[in-house]
């Protein structure tokens, strides 16, 4: 891959939306002047008990997302990028292949849990069909790619945070986990992790789509019963390679996404808006918005630390969706052993960072109990997705 430092594609090389480039620019630019309206964005701010400010929580439930400016700092990011650069060498030369372009044993060869996720080059493997509980049901349009592209690329890793130590650090941020502890309650427990990969001229689409699965026709159903993930930002996004959200969607239920895009005559949802960042910004987006993203025929890269949490009542006894892994019900020692990842992220994170003040996660601290990430730690996680709490 052509990865530079910059998350500029270093060839410049783009491709174009072929037959929909006219009007595709035109949207982009008109749902980048409608996000910047919302009034959801800025620093993660506190108030002077040490709460998440109200403003914050307020704009998040209207809209559905809201973007944390500058969260991650510089230091930061050049671990995510390094350990980016890694990732990326060690991945198979193609699908099914065992070593990596350097003849290493290659990431993902021998998991168990699903890892690695590929796509033809501005492709959108989901979308239009049954994968995923049949969650992205239309097809979005696949520009095509130019002619020396790879015949697939990964743009997905799930189970992300055992091949990436900064990834877990940004997992045990603590102005994020107070942020969860505030959208989801002091015991919010686990979701799972993910990098989402969009090389320039090539990163595939995401279909629309609402995330949850479970939870739509409970009686005590609400804006909340599907959880959030966090969007860090290695280089930023922008609206040809961010993630799009239907402001306020997560509120209304269920959505028709297949009528949404038949009375707009296109993909392109009239009401959507992008999710902009800079490097090192941090979204946090509610799992029932109707959201999805691009085909990235951009010059940009953008790679996302995806990680989201619950409330501990949407899970606990709860059947899983099998989306992300063997349906099974969650008892609470799942919950414990899936927990763990936010132990060892917050250790992790206070021995990179010791002058932050640590995030002290509820239930482990009720519990009495302490983590340490060491060589042990490490080599216990592997898969640990197995036990992501799908929902
Ligand atoms: O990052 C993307 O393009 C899609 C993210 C997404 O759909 C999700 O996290 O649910």
């Amino acid at each position: 891959m052509n990865m530079p430092l910059t998350g500029k594609s270093l060839t410049g090389a783009t491709v174009d939306y072929g037959p929909e480039a006219a009007a595709m620019q035109a949207y982009l630019a008109q749902g980048e002047q409608r996000a910047f309206s919302l009034g959801n964005r800025g620093p993660i701010r506190f108030t002077a008990d040490g709460e998440v400010h109200p403003d914050i929580l307020d704009a998040y439930r209207r809209c559905g997302f809201y973007v944390f400016e500058n969260v991650l700092r510089p230091e930061e990011l050049v671990d995510i990028e390094n350990d980016l650069q890694n990732i990326l060498a060690r991945l198979p030369t193609e699908r099914g292949a065992e070593l990596d372009a350097q003849g290493r044993p290659a990431l993902g060869v021998g998991q168990k849990a699903p890892t690695l996720f590929w796509s033809k080059p501005l492709g959108d493997p989901f979308g239009g069909t049954s994968l995923a509980n049949g969650r992205h049901p239309v097809k979005m349009f696949e520009p095509k790619a130019a002619d020396d592209a790879p015949k697939e690329v990964v743009y997905l890793i799930l189970g992300s945070l055992q091949f990436s130590e900064s990834a877990l650090r940004v997992y045990g941020h603590p102005q994020l986990l107070a942020v969860a502890a505030a959208v989801n309650g002091d015991d919010f427990v686990p979701f799972n992790e993910a990098l989402f990969i969009k090389e320039p001229g090539r990163g595939a689409s995401v279909a629309w789509h609402q995330d949850g699965v479970t939870h739509w026709d409970s009686p005590d159903w609400d804006q909340g019963s599907h959880g959030f993930n966090f969007m860090a930002q290695l280089y930023g996004c922008t609206p040809a390679n961010g993630v799009w959200v239907v402001p306020g969607s997560h509120r209304l239920g269920r959505a028709d996404i297949k009528a949404m895009v038949a009375a707009a005559g296109a993909e392109r949802l009239p009401d959507a808006v992008p999710i902009v960042c800079k490097p090192g910004d941090v979204a946090i987006t509610n799992r029932q918005t109707v959201h999805g993203s691009f085909a990235n025929t951009s010059a940009d890269w953008r790679v996302t630390v995806n990680f989201g949490f619950h409330r501990r009542r949407s899970v606990l006894g709860v059947m899983g969706a099998g989306v992300h892994n063997a349906p099974a019900v969650y008892d609470a020692e799942r919950i414990h052993e899936r927990a763990k990842l936010i132990g060892y992220g917050i250790n992790a994170r206070q021995q990179r960072f010791p002058d932050e003040a640590a995030f002290a996660y509820a239930p482990h601290l009720a519990a009495g109990e302490t983590y340490h990430w060491d060589a042990a730690a490490k080599a216990s996680i592997r898969d640990y997705n197995l036990f992501d709490l799908s929902i």
